[in-house]
């Protein structure tokens, strides 16, 4: 720790980031602190996980949590425990960034809206702003969304444009409460490298497989090894039928070949080293319905 992290008005606190499914929840997470730990697609439902990314500053130790989407559309085991570490996490913050997609507003945000705790500050974040090409019809919008709650402000960013990030942090330390750092300054995440490498195989099989594969699959690492500064990774891809296998490895094996190049080298940006990856795909039919099965998956 560093002389200045003594200083009597550093700040310390929780994040939370919570929202609809797909308005950017954690390509913003991982904007603010400037490390991809948060895997991201352009398919709904891919956070699936309480994430913590951690950034720390001369004053300040952020300690962002992003959550899945809140779904309100199906209501299996899986949905169920996405949707209780969205309420778990609304309840341990010292502050809520609620996002939402510039120029929509619909039902499913409400929803979200409808459990923020009305005592916890909440900044309203619209994000996916450079998709607006009337720049001045986005304040009429905003004042629209801002009425439907006390706001302690509202901030248009682009999370993918890095557009008004700076001003963002800055409201959000003024509510942090004084407190010493609770994590070490390098660290980025509460979450070990086992857990990421399964998340970062599990995006790229939300990007590499259309979109017919349904979002029950998932990824177990089996092993998990570290020699000196290479890890070696063996990944199992799980999914729930032979016809899905079939498309996770592609012709001739290709699809499942760029699925495991592109994790590689993201583990290997993230970890800092080099990493053998072997993985296969397995058929095991139900998990995403049954509480036990979540568990075994680790799914809270
Ligand atoms: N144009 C634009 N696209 C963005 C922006 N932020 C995120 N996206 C895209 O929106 C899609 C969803 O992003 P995610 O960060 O995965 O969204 P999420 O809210 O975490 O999604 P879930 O975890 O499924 O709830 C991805 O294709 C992102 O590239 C932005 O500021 N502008
Ligand atoms: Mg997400």
């Amino acid at each position: 720790m560093t002389e200045s992290h003594a200083q009597p008005d550093f700040r310390c606190g929780y994040i939370a980031i919570v929202g609809r499914p797909n308005v950017g929840k954690s390509t913003l997470m991982n904007q603010l602190i400037g490390a991809k730990v948060s895997i991201t697609s352009r398919k709904a439902q891919t956070t699936r996980h309480r994430i913590t990314g951690i950034q720390t500053t001369d004053d300040a130790q952020f300690v962002y949590v992003d959550t899945p989407g809140f779904q309100t559309r199906h209501s299996n085991a899986l949905n169920k425990t996405l949707n209780r570490t969205v309420t778990n996490t609304l309840t341990a913050s010292d502050v809520i960034l609620y996002v939402i997609e510039a120029g929509t507003f619909g039902q499913a945000d409400q929803q979200v809206l409808d459990l923020i705790p009305a005592d916890v500050p909440c900044i309203l974040v619209i994000n996916k702003s450079d998709r607006i090409k009337d720049k001045a019809g986005l304040m009429p919008f905003a004042q629209q969304v801002a009425a439907r709650r006390d706001f302690t402000a509202v901030v248009p960013v682009s999370a993918k444009l890095r557009f008004q990030l700076d001003n963002l942090q800055s409201e959000i330390r003024t509510h942090l409460p004084e407190n010493p750092p609770v994590f070490g300054e390098d660290d980025i995440t509460d979450r070990s490298e086992k857990f990421l490498a399964a998340e970062i195989v599990r995006e790229k099989v939300f990007r590499f497989v259309g979109d017919e594969l349904p979002y029950t699959s998932t990824v177990l690492i089996e092993q998990f090894q570290q020699e000196g500064d290479l890890r070696r990774v063996f990944a199992a891809i799980l999914v729930e039928r032979d016809t899905h296998k079939a498309m996770v490895i592609g012709n001739k094996g290709a699809r499942l070949k760029d699925i495991s190049t592109q994790a590689r080298l993201d583990m290997e940006r993230l970890f800092g080293g080099p990493v053998y990856l072997e993985i296969w795909v397995k058929v095991k039919s139900g998990w995403a319905d049954n509480e036990a099965g979540l568990r075994a998956y680790g799914y809270e």
